[in-house]
């Protein structure tokens, strides 16, 4: 009813999350000597699960790995941790889970501690229990740096419909954190992509989904080593939001978005030879702190700006 793919546990997800390593920062900071500072701020976000209405998890710390050196830097969340429902931060919405001086310089991950007691819920009161497997890390695969005497904020991005899988009738959490630049100097250079999918062609695709690809990407469907950045499950019911999509908290640059009506079949550990795309691929470019331009292509089109 739902219309989640949850897949199996068998394939792949230790491959996914070691394929999107080695990063290496994005310059900032580089050469900063050791022992100045920095102002960190960590922001969280996440693309939502079709079908769920929430999932609650409680962060009680996030560790902060420096690259080339053992230093991992603890920072408690007030009181017994944070509890968040990541689903009330998707689209333009992020949550700032602190800001914190820090040593400048680079950081190989973020590693988020969780406490026991997160759930997934499909309605007020159909809720379960979502774990997280013995062994499982909860942490960002790209390094990112600290300016001296700067202020820099990067935003986590959850991909929740990534990193929720079942085994059994169990729902397990084996997130997949994408980590992106969202301000430097208190600029806000994130920006986003907003559209919509032509009314006419909905009607006739019934499992509409929006994958957002880099400009170098492979355009395929979610499995272990792809190249998507995030998708969106494309609400599909006749009412207002209907065949409207939109991808917040993007690092500027170009992309590429690929349509497929065949979301539902995405197993999120397999390589699905049914998950097929329409063949218009968009090219669009995310410009620093604002949305992307109006590029009116059929079937579906970026909006212009709105916000
Ligand atoms: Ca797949
Ligand atoms: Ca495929």
């Amino acid at each position: 009813m739902n219309g989640i793919k949850f897949a199996g546990l068998a394939l792949g997800t230790v491959a996914a999350l070691a394929a999107c390593g080695g990063g290496g920062g994005d310059g900032v900071g580089s050469g900063d000597a050791v022992g100045t500072t920095g102002q960190l701020t960590l922001r969280v976000m996440d693309a939502p699960v079709d079908g769920a209405t929430a999932v609650n998890i409680t962060i009680e710390s996030v560790e902060l790995k420096r690259s080339g050196s053992d230093t991992v830097k603890r920072i408690r969340l007030d009181g017994n941790g944070q509890t968040i429902n990541l689903m009330d931060y998707t689209g333009m919405q992020t949550l700032p889970l602190f800001t914190e001086k820090v040593t400048a310089g680079e950081y190989q991950w973020a590693r988020f501690e969780l406490a026991n007691n997160a759930t997934i819920c499909f309605g007020p009161s159909n809720c379960s229990n979502l774990t997280i497997p013995n062994g499982q890390e909860i942490k960002t695969a790209r390094a990112f740096s600290v300016p001296s005497s700067g202020v820099v904020e990067y935003v986590v991005d959850w991909d929740l419909r990534k990193s929720i899988v079942m085994s059994g009738s169990n729902y397990q959490l084996k997130p997949v954190l994408h980590l992106r630049r969202y301000s430097t100097g208190g600029v806000v250079s994130a920006g986003y992509i907003e559209g919509s999918i032509n009314g006419t062609f909905l009607n006739s695709c019934a499992n509409p989904g929006v994958y957002l690809f880099p400009i170098d990407g492979t355009i395929d469907d979610i499995h272990a080593g792809d190249d998507i950045i995030t998708t969106a499950l494309i609400p599909n019911n006749g009412e207002d939001a209907a065949g409207h999509f939109f991808f917040g908290s993007l690092e500027p640059g170009q992309y590429k978005l690929a349509l497929t009506c065949d979301a539902n079949l995405d197993d999120v550990t397999q390589n699905d030879s049914t998950v097929t795309f329409h063949a218009t691929v968009l090219t669009v470019t995310v410009p620093t702190g604002g949305g992307a331009g109006f590029t009116a292509v059929y079937p579906f089109e970026v909006l212009p700006l709105s916000w």
